[in-house]
């Protein structure tokens, strides 16, 4: 740490836009310095003597010599992202002036920054917590609205603040626990044990809805990996093209027309879903089929959702049942789509295929009945799909946990209040459950960044892009 707060004594800059030519560049510098580091090079009112939260129209001079005519906008410490000095130069965004600016600026003393030194020294400084910083991150790496919704509640402290609550919470109980050690003598219990128990219940029951949440929030932040098979002809490519209303798969009456993996991004009611149409699946008749149908299996695997796809006018009860206990697999969601329902001229075959999966013995698997080629149910189709995915979970406010980061800690403090419950049932001494509980918190900390270590941050920073 000492390092870090060493580092913040000085003044950093860095293009706080993208690179490249367009209309205006966004320079930022912040620390202690920033301001007459800025004065330094300006000609325009005094920088220095300028209200926070102000904008001034000026020039840029290298010596004698104009680089740009620019506005600044001044944020007086602590009242700025950083909570330092700084300041904001908006200049015209050509590669050969953003340059000659801030090697200007690192003449005068500042120095380059490091990628998200910015929101480092925001979150060393107090103005977020550690998991408000990495939403900033997953903010601008968002793509879809429940991505971006996610992320912006982790920014404004959802996230954070039940955290808080659950820490202040296992203080307290910390604290009587320690009391009765500092009485072990007298054989004194400060801490009710039914309640302390009863309180440890409860939070590792929010941990545990914390950690579930993990899977809905990282298929919201990633997007959902939905895989399209079945065998060759069903109609998966057709179907692709449906639902993403473009053609972009080749489609014929050719079976094996698909032989590589076809990926696109399908967003359904804010939702991303990657979906990726495959190779059919059947005996391979040479050696790139072979491979088609090898890496269908692969990306099944990987897959949250599957969505079976088969040929409601020609398939044998007895085919499917075989696709059914091939493909179903543990921790895979499956929708099964029967596609070309315009070609069932009675109700028999829907009958017979009903039927079927009343009789089956598989597991309940609700069928779709759909026309790819003529476009009927899709909607309905896509419903499902983000039905399946989404289950009831998304309710609004619920926290969401998206960062890997954040469920291991979580897992960790559920292993140490399991340890704490089991030692109260086991009557085990003070001074070993405070030790447990102590875990608990320390695992707790590391989310918000009570706790944190030189590496952890270098970790997450370093993840960051330069500028912000
Ligand atoms: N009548 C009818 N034909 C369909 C329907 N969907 C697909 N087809 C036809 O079925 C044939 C195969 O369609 P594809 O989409 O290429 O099938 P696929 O499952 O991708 O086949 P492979 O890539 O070979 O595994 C084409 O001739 C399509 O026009 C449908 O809903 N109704
Ligand atoms: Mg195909």
């Amino acid at each position: 740490m000492d390092n870090l707060k060493h580092a913040q004594q000085e003044t950093i800059v860095a293009l706080a836009t993208p690179n490249g030519i367009g209309a205006i560049a966004v320079i930022r510098l912040s620390g202690m310095d920033a301001i007459s580091i800025a004065n330094s090079v300006w000609k325009g009112k005094d920088l220095t003597k300028q209200a926070s939260h102000t904008i001034h129209f000026g020039h840029i001079m290298d010596g004698d010599l104009m680089l740009d005519e620019v506005l600044v906008s001044l944020f007086v410490a602590p009242k700025s992202y950083t909570r330092e000095n700084v300041v904001e130069i908006s200049c015209h965004a050509s590669g050969y002036i953003i340059e000659s600016i801030i090697k200007l600026f690192i003449k005068k003393g500042a120095r380059s920054a490091k990628p998200g030194e910015f929101t480092l020294r925001a979150f060393l400084n107090g103005q977020l917590d550690l998991s408000q910083a990495e939403a900033v991150a997953d903010l601008i790496a968002s793509n879809s609205k429940a991505s971006q919704q996610v992320a912006l509640q982790q920014l404004r402290g959802g996230f954070s603040s039940q955290l808080q609550t659950l820490r202040e919470q296992l203080v307290n109980f910390a604290s009587l626990i320690e009391l009765e050690l500092d009485f072990a003598e007298e054989d004194v219990e400060f801490a009710n044990r039914d309640q302390l128990k009863q309180l440890i219940v409860d939070i590792t029951r929010i941990i545990g809805r914390l950690i579930q949440s993990f899977e809905l929030g990282n298929a919201i932040k990633q997007g959902v990996n939905t895989v399209i098979a079945g065998r060759p002809n069903a109609g998966k490519s057709t179907l692709l093209n449906a639902l993403l209303n473009e053609e972009r798969a080749i489609v014929s009456h050719i079976p094996g027309t698909t032989r590589d993996t076809i990926e696109e991004v399908l967003n359904i009611q804010g939702i991303n879903f990657r979906l990726i149409d495959t190779a059919g699946i059947r005996e391979a008749t040479d050696a790139i089929e072979q491979i088609g149908v090898q890496r269908t299996m692969e990306k099944i695997s990987q897959s949250a959702l599957l969505i079976y796809v088969f040929d409601a006018e020609q398939i044998s009860p007895e085919e499917l049942k075989s696709d059914l206990e091939s493909l179903q697999s543990p921790g895979i969601a499956m929708l099964l789509v029967a596609n070309k329902m315009d070609l069932l001229q009675q109700d028999k075959k829907r009958e017979s295929i009903q039927e079927f999966f009343r009789t089956s013995g598989l597991p309940d698997l609700q069928t779709i009945f759909i026309s790819a080629k003529e476009k009927l149910h899709i909607d309905d189709l896509k419903n499902k799909i983000y039905g399946t995915a989404i289950k009831d979970q998304l309710s609004g406010d619920e926290t969401l946990v998206t960062n890997i980061r954040h469920l291991e800690a979580l897992q960790k403090t559920e292993e140490a209040l399991i340890r704490v419950l089991g030692g109260i049932d086991g009557s085990i001494t003070s001074d070993f459950l405070s030790m447990d509980i102590k875990q608990a918190l320390h695992y707790l900390g590391e989310i918000t960044g009570a706790v944190t270590t030189d590496d952890l941050l270098d970790n997450i920073f370093s993840k960051f892009c330069i500028g912000k």
